[in-house]
């Protein structure tokens, strides 16, 4: 069992039964050129997460821990994105367009990939995800079950949006969760401290939280 000193107190979780979910770090989001870019936002506060998460990944491989990648991905007809959501605002580039990394958050395009620091290695699973929940619409609810996964670490982004909708999934299905806060970025540095706070409100009512270095430091210790 391992302790982490995490808010609003110990996070204990056995690692045989605990993931390490990565929350869409990919290209769509991080770097200029992508989704995240067309919707007006700066991305350099979002690379600037990928060493932390980087020393995270590196430690988890080198304990054996099980690791799952999502990526905000469509279908290339699109039959799985509500015209509700490819309508909503006024993006320069909407979902299904052609950008400079290819077709806007479509499953296979250069700009759908997880950022080359971070990509998934073979055994690591990948879950496209079409909604901003990783378990709307996906199996990973029923792979972690037959894992036997009663624990995950997450990290990925953005804290408000991707991360906090898959946190609350997670916790709502009995999940016990810690976000690392150095590993999660938004585009709202106001947004990404109340999510957090929120979160590890009330007892923890979403969910922990610690740094990266409070996680690499209980597990070093175990
Ligand atoms: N726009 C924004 O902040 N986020 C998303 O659209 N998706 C994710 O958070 N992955």
């Amino acid at each position: 069992m391992i302790t982490v000193a995490a808010q609003p107190f110990g996070f204990a979780f056995e690692p045989a039964r605990t993931a390490l979910v990565i929350i869409d770090m990919q290209r769509d989001f991080v770097e200029p050129g992508g989704f995240g870019e067309s919707l007006g936002n700066d991305v350099s506060r979002l690379t600037a997460i990928v060493p932390a998460c980087r020393r995270v990944l590196d430690a988890w491989r080198e304990a054996g821990g099980m690791v799952v990648h999502t990526r905000e991905a469509h279908r290339g007809d699109l039959a799985d994105c509500p015209p509700a959501k490819r309508n909503r605002g006024a993006p320069r580039l909407r979902i299904g367009d052609v950008g400079p990394m290819g077709r806007i958050l479509v499953a296979g395009e250069p700009g759908n990939q997880i950022v080359a620091e971070l990509a998934p290695q073979p055994g690591e699973w990948e879950i496209d995800k079409p909604g901003k929940g990783a378990f709307y619409a996906t199996f990973l609810h029923d792979k972690l079950q037959r894992a036997g996964v009663t624990h995950l670490v997450f990290m990925g982004v953005t804290t408000e949006v991707c991360v906090q909708t898959s946190m609350r999934e997670a916790n709502d299905r009995g999940y016990e969760c810690l976000l690392l806060e150095d590993c999660t970025e938004s585009y709202f540095p106001a947004f990404k401290t109340a999510a957090i706070e929120m979160m590890r409100a009330q007892g923890a009512i979403v969910g922990w939280t610690a740094t990266s270095g409070e996680l690499l430091a209980a597990m070093q210790d175990c």
